[in-house]
């Protein structure tokens, strides 16, 4: 092909006897480069031209899957949410029975009163010593002195009375529980010269002193038990270990 093509152009080029004109005119009828004029040599190689259109993608190739990687770090808490809607309304309770409520409340409140008063008769019982049995009487004493006043108060908080000794034998052992002169539960406060217990009733049992009662000064009304077991008629205003008696 090539060599067919040039052969035009080497007649135009190796024959100059001829007419130049003449060869050109027959050469541009038989070359199909019209080139006439001095021999010349191919050029340098043009640019390269515009990249062309981008092809369709490729089918995804058949290589072997590689191993599924470990699990990537834990991404950073999100936000708090929106709080969501408020729930449905729900249904109205039964009305209360407000009497058995305060029936109930009343009952605790009488049970509360007890138990404080048991608490407090057994906080006054503890200040006691251990009393001294004689008989179906138990005697117990704090160890404090007071006006009678307040040893029959005392024993009336304690659910006693004030110790009263009705023979010899009870006598012997309010003195052997007594470690100072106490009062006995007897007094002639209603009627002078004329002593009665102080739970009722006139005095069966007594156990005086050598010229006692003397109702001495102003008036002695109390009755207290000396260290030797005897008794003297004193002033109910004087302070005197108070001893207390239960039914045992
Ligand atoms: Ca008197
Ligand atoms: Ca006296």
């Amino acid at each position: 092909m090539f060599l067919f093509l040039s052969l035009p152009v080497l007649l135009c080029v190796v024959t100059p006897s001829c007419s130049e004109t003449k060869a050109c005119e027959d050469a541009q009828k038989t070359c199909s480069v019209v080139t006439c004029g001095i021999p010349v040599t191919n050029g340098t190689p043009g640019r390269d031209g515009r990249d062309g259109a981008k092809g369709e993608k490729g089918e995804p190739g058949q290589g072997l899957r590689g191993l599924q990687g470990p699990p990537g770090k834990m991404g950073p808490q999100g936000n708090i949410g929106n709080p969501g809607l408020p729930g449905p309304k729900g249904h109205k309770g039964d009305c209360g029975d407000s009497s058995v409520v305060e029936a109930k409340l009343a009952n605790l409140e009488g049970q509360i009163r007890s138990l404080e008063s048991q608490l407090d008769h057994i906080k006054k019982s503890q200040s006691f010593s251990l009393g001294k049995k004689s008989g179906k009487k138990l005697y117990v004493t704090n160890g404090e002195e007071m006006p009678f006043s307040k040893v029959k108060a005392l024993c009336a908080e304690l659910g006693a009375t004030v110790a009263t000794p009705k023979n010899a034998e009870e006598n012997k052992a309010i003195q052997d529980m007594a470690s100072d002169i106490a009062f006995l539960g007897i007094t002639d406060e209603v009627t002078e010269g004329q002593f009665m217990y102080v739970t009722g009733g006139r005095i069966g049992y007594s156990n005086w002193r050598k010229d006692e009662p003397n109702n001495q000064g102003s008036g002695e009304d109390c009755v207290h038990l000396r260290r030797d077991g005897l008794w003297n008629d004193i002033s109910c205003s004087s302070s005197f270990l108070a001893i207390c008696e239960f039914p045992a």
